[in-house]
């Protein structure tokens, strides 16, 4: 470790922190911004830092929430949304919240059944697989079919201190969801699809970019500051097959929401392989799972490109020093670059302890490079 670099111990920090008291407002605006000026490849204050999946059932409150309300039901009740959609922002003191709701809840108003059952996730009862069960979805009416969402949005933005993460799940994933009616390790249905009835196929990924792109575009309407497109299971397809069969439409759900200005972060788990594919289908910003060293994934994507990620989320069920280490490793790999984002490879696990990971987010911030501020 190249020790001068670092400010975290080091006399840089003393005087960062006193031009903070001069300069007042300023730095506040900085920091309030640090997670969308990373995504711009600006100078940050501190690597900002947030994590996927940061609500959910390894907080206490949450699991308090949960024995009242069902999943759908935290969706549908805009205050307590809301409320879950905090609860991580001032408990790990992560710099940008993330729209707590499903990847499901679009295409379940849109005319597909979904239950999100416990310890197993989206199971749909009749799925999709011909023409005719593409036609039971229905093209996306946010304001009709989602109020909610935007309801809660607006909550949010009056309420945040840090910007608002919208999100999607993209055209594969939410396909495998239908297509395979359940979570699936293996892809084989949504893929015989794919290869053997590649009109029906097509005209799935035509009626979801009909979902999300209305679902994206509400969500930034009513005040998220930023997009993320969740194609989770992307990683299972050969960049041959993914560029055939998803990109375009991945594609097409960026270029419809370009001209909202607002930052487009496009992320998948095992996806080494596809992401110069995830970057050409309009990211600003890259996710990247814990498998490919983040130096690797930045070199692969280019630094053109701000990147999102990487650490191993079990690291956090393990010892602290361990922990901390590949923390500050992944920083290291990261050379204080403008435009990193720290983050998970994938979603907090239920397992995980709030304190621990709030020693990540201290860590990220301490140990921010000073290459990164300039
Ligand atoms: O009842 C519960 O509390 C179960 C757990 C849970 C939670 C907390 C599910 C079921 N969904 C959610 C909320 C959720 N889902 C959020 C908001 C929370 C936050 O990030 O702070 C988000 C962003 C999602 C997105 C989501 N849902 C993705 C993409 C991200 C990822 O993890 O890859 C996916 C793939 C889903 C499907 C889904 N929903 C729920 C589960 C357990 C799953 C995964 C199932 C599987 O393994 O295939």
């Amino acid at each position: 470790m190249e020790i001068e670099w670092v400010s975290a111990v080091g006399i840089t920090d003393c005087v960062y922190r006193a031009c903070e008291t001069f300069q007042g407002s300023l730095e506040e605006s900085l920091l309030e911004d640090r997670f969308l000026r990373a995504c711009r490849r600006e100078s940050v204050d501190r690597t900002p830092v947030w994590f996927m999946r940061q609500a959910g059932r390894y907080q206490p409150e949450y699991r308090k929430i949960r024995e009242r309300y069902s999943l759908m039901e935290i969706c549908r009740h805009p205050e307590v949304a809301a409320e879950v959609t905090m609860l991580p922002v001032t408990q790990l003191g992560v710099d940008a919240a993330i729209l707590f709701s499903d990847i499901m809840v679009p295409v379940h108003e849109a005319g597909v059944d979904v239950e999100i059952k416990p310890n197993i996730g989206p199971v749909i009862d009749r799925p999709i697989r011909d023409q005719a069960g593409v036609e039971r979805l229905r093209p996306l009416v946010p304001e009709e079919d989602v109020p909610y969402v935007i309801e809660t949005v607006n909550i949010l933005k009056d309420e945040l201190k840090v910007p608002l993460i919208g999100f999607a799940g993209g055209p594969f994933t939410l396909a495998s969801y239908l297509v395979e009616g359940r979570p699936t390790r293996k892809f084989h249905e949504v893929k015989r699809m794919m290869f053997a009835t590649p009109d029906v196929w097509y005209a799935l990924m035509e009626r979801l970019c009909q979902i999300v792109i209305p679902f994206l575009k509400a969500q930034v309407k009513a005040g998220a500051a930023a997009i993320q497109l969740f194609d989770s299971w992307a990683g299972c397809l050969s960049p041959a097959d993914y560029q055939e069969f998803v990109l375009p439409y991945s594609k097409k759900i960026f270029e419809s929401v370009d001209s909202l200005e607002v930052p487009k972060i496009h992320f998948g788990v095992g996806t080494g392989e596809l992401l110069v594919h995830l970057r050409d289908a309009g990211a600003d910003v890259v996710g990247v799972d814990w498998v490919v060293p983040l130096d690797e994934a930045w070199r692969r994507v280019g630094y053109e490109t701000a990147v999102q990620g990487n650490l191993e989320p079990n690291l956090v069920l393990g010892p602290l020093d361990r922990l901390l280490e590949r923390t500050r490793e992944i920083m290291d790999r990261a050379e204080g670059r403008r435009g990193h984002i720290f983050n998970l490879g994938h979603g907090v696990l239920p397992e995980t302890n709030v304190d621990t990971l709030r020693r990540v987010v201290d860590t990220v911030h301490e140990y921010t490079y000073e290459g990164a501020r300039t």
